[in-house]
């Protein structure tokens, strides 16, 4: 299995433009191979129409985040184990994730342009917008 990892983050790791890329696979919601790797940088940027927004230290990083539309954002819960699940939850009804413990991930994707404000629901004071242009 840490072959298989290896293999994979080799073919997503890199350095595109101004952006380091996060080793990163495409689950779903389904828990991640490697979360530690996405946590390390402060914006994820897979490519132009794919996203991560870490959730770390009960806060949204980054809170502000702008894609264009089409695009896939992911939330990863990058908090240590042990601690409580968070969700990403819209304030409009957009979207919600179940309860994302660490290490757990999130996807949606924007068709729509317009801001898009979100929340956790168990904490929330975590505020943080994508913006979908
Ligand atoms: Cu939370």
């Amino acid at each position: 299995m840490k072959r298989l990892v290896a293999v994979l983050a080799g073919a997503a790791c890199g350095v595109v433009g101004a952006f380091a890329v996060a080793c990163f696979s495409d689950r779903g919601a389904g828990p991640s191979v490697n979360p530690a790797a996405e946590c390390t940088v402060p914006v994820a940027v897979i490519d132009s129409m794919h996203y991560v927004v870490a959730i770390e230290n009960f806060g949204f990083h980054p809170d502000s985040i702008a894609v264009p539309a089409g695009a896939t954002v992911t939330w990863v819960n990058c908090e240590p184990s042990g601690t409580e699940p968070h969700t990403t939850t819209s304030n409009t009804g957009v979207w919600d994730s179940p309860g994302l413990s660490p290490g757990d991930r999130f996807s949606f994707k924007f068709a729509a342009q317009g801001a898009f404000p979100y929340h956790c629901t168990p904490h929330p004071f975590m505020t943080a917008k994508v913006i979908v242009q």
